[in-house]
């Protein structure tokens, strides 16, 4: 039969002529699908006699059999040379530079630096990190922390009080971070150890007040505790947070109403010019308050002063961010002003630690 000889030739040569997998398809349809000319074909042998069959079956079959093959080779060639193609057009240069992603172009702000820093430094000595609520009541901002009502020590914070509710009672924005410590002895049994970083607030404004600023506080209480640990701690403390092998410390007595005895540090150091460095020189310089917890307080806050003692410390984080990072003024700390942020900023992912160094 030479139309399935002559049809054998279109098809295979319409094959090979395909020129993307699109192409190919529509040859296929044209020649297998439900309305192809080899589908059409195939049809025609029921009409046959048995004779007629057992001599073109074969053939049209044979010739469906070649169609299939030939489509099926195409499709292959076709894929392989589609992927060299891609390939080729896609090379990746291996040795261009990582662009930097989103979170390595970001900086992280100072004071979060060295909220991070204080952290890594008293949880290797066992403190765990407590907060509380920056809105706090006039009772553990100041009654509970042994300032008596009327007691100038409340005048001198400067307090931003709320209008009152309606009880009568004016909360207020907390002037310092004890009332998370009142919190804690409330809430916790003794032995206990916490530090607590965190914003508080007076109403103060100059070139090295602001209205908001950021405090770190200690608490220890337990049934031996005394000045000896105390001091202990706080020397470890300014030798790892100021990267320095030995520093001097000086205790001068002092007052808070919520410690008894009261001190006041000086650390030693060195003012050159512009510069301080610690743990050299014969400058001092005063960096914290600390003293051994009142027994009021503790009784303020359910403790018992015969059974257990502690002793507590307070700084300020934006001072000793100052100090450490050579930044002279506070007021743009709170500004939020990228460029100062990329020049004073540190890195995401060099987080601090003791073992691989606290600044970068
Ligand atoms: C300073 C002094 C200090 C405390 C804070 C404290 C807290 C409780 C009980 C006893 Cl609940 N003391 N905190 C103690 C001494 C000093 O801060 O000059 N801060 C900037």
């Amino acid at each position: 039969m030479t139309d399935i000889a002559q049809l054998e030739t279109e098809l295979l040569g319409a094959v090979s002529q395909a020129k993307d997998e699109a192409a190919l398809e529509a040859v296929r349809v044209a020649a297998l699908g439900k309305n192809g000319s080899v589908s059409a074909l195939l049809k025609t042998l029921g009409a046959m006699t048995p004779d007629e069959r057992k001599a073109n079956g074969p053939k049209i079959n044979g010739l469906k059999d070649k169609v299939t093959a030939a489509i099926a080779a195409r499709k292959d060639a076709l894929g392989s040379a589609a992927l060299d193609a891609r390939l080729n057009s896609e090379s990746v240069d291996v040795t261009l530079p990582v662009r930097e992603t989103p979170a390595e172009a970001g900086r992280v702000h100072p004071i979060s630096q060295v909220i991070d820093e204080l952290t890594a430094i008293f949880a290797d000595m066992g403190f765990a990190v407590a907060e509380g609520p920056d809105i706090e009541t006039d009772d553990y901002n100041f009654t509970k922390l042994n300032f008596p009502e009327g007691h100038p020590a409340r005048d001198m914070h400067d307090t931003f009080y709320f209008p009152p509710d309606a009880d009568g009672k004016r909360k207020l924005l907390r002037t310092h971070t004890s009332p998370v410590q009142v919190r804690t002895m409330l809430t916790q049994k003794p032995p206990i150890r916490v530090i607590i970083p965190g914003r508080t607030y007076r109403s103060d404004s100059d070139q090295t007040h602001t209205p908001m600023f950021h405090q770190v506080e200690g608490l220890v209480i337990d049934k031996g505790s005394h000045l000896g640990h105390l001091k202990w701690i706080l020397e470890e403390f300014c030798k790892a947070f100021f990267e320095v092998n030995a520093v001097k410390m000086r205790f001068r007595p002092s007052f808070f109403p919520f410690t008894e005895p009261s001190m006041e540090v000086d650390i030693q150091c060195k003012r050159d010019k512009n510069e301080v460095r610690f743990g050299e020189g014969n400058d001092w310089m005063e960096i914290l308050g600390c003293g051994m917890v009142h027994p009021n307080v503790l009784r303020n806050c359910g403790l018992d002063p015969d059974s257990v003692q502690g002793f507590a410390w307070g700084l300020g984080i934006d001072r000793i961010a100052m100090l450490k990072y050579g930044m002279p003024d506070l007021r743009p700390f709170f500004e939020a002003d990228v460029r100062w942020l990329n020049h004073y900023g540190f890195r995401p992912l060099d987080f601090p630690t003791l073992a691989g160094g606290l600044s970068p």
